[in-house]
């Protein structure tokens, strides 16, 4: 998978990329990420990539030409699956979403900045609009941290133990059961008995009733 991200402020993606999961997806050749300054593509002596709203209002707007530029180039390169505004008004990020993202090849994300990207540059290449959460961040490149993690962690070979990202909490629209390690007895709490039978198939149906009953203590509508 190929990730290309745009951003005017590329500093602040460097290091989730070069620390954990994600760079040993990078180091394995799994995932690419290449990161392309906005402001490459600005207008003029000072590089202009942003400008007042039409209609006035407060905040400025990121300008259709750059981004233009940038993706136009992007694309006469290679075929793009997905071009992903990351944006506050876009369809929170979950992991079906995550899922069918990570089967696909080449993805652009265009991290948000300002007010917002002017209207045209939607119509012309957004193809996909994606929000963290209902909260507003400063710009869209931490949530393009956050929809890249989730995406590259699915990438076959990924994660050490295949089965691990299946059993991920979400994956079957059940948070995870409690986990335990040794030792079996702290400070007088003991780990559940079943856990500690080696009977499999108890253990199995007892962490998914378990899995159940925390999902309708704590998520009940992802059971809905
Ligand atoms: Cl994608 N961008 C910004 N600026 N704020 C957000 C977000 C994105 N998702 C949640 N809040």
């Amino acid at each position: 998978m190929r990730i290309d991200i745009i951003s005017v402020l590329p500093e602040l993606m460097e290091s989730p990329f070069r620390t954990s999961i994600l760079k040993r997806a990078m180091d394995k050749g799994l995932a690419e990420v290449h990161f392309h300054n906005l402001r490459d593509f600005g207008l003029g002596k000072h590089r202009q990539v942003d400008d007042e709203p039409y209609g006035g209002g407060a905040g400025m707007v990121m300008m259709i030409e750059p981004l233009d530029l940038c993706i136009s180039e992007l694309k006469s390169q290679r075929n793009y699956d997905e071009v992903i505004y990351l944006t506050p008004d876009g369809e929170t990020l979950n992991q079906k979403i995550a899922n069918s993202l990570s089967i696909r090849k080449n993805l652009i994300f265009l991290c948000g900045h300002y007010k917002g990207i002017d209207q045209r540059a939607r119509e012309l290449h957004i193809t996909k609009e994606i929000s963290i959460g209902d909260y507003v961040l400063t710009g869209g490149e931490l949530a393009a941290c956050v929809l890249a993690d989730s995406v590259i962690r699915l990438l076959p070979g990924v994660l050490n133990d295949e089965q691990s990202a299946l059993t991920d909490s979400f994956q079957d629209n059940l948070l995870s059961p409690p986990i335990y390690t040794r030792p079996s007895e702290y400070k007088g709490l003991k780990v559940p008995e079943v856990l500690l039978s080696g009977n499999s198939k108890k253990i199995e149906g007892w962490l998914h009733d378990e899995a159940v009953k925390i999902t309708q203590e704590k998520r009940p509508d992802l059971l809905d």
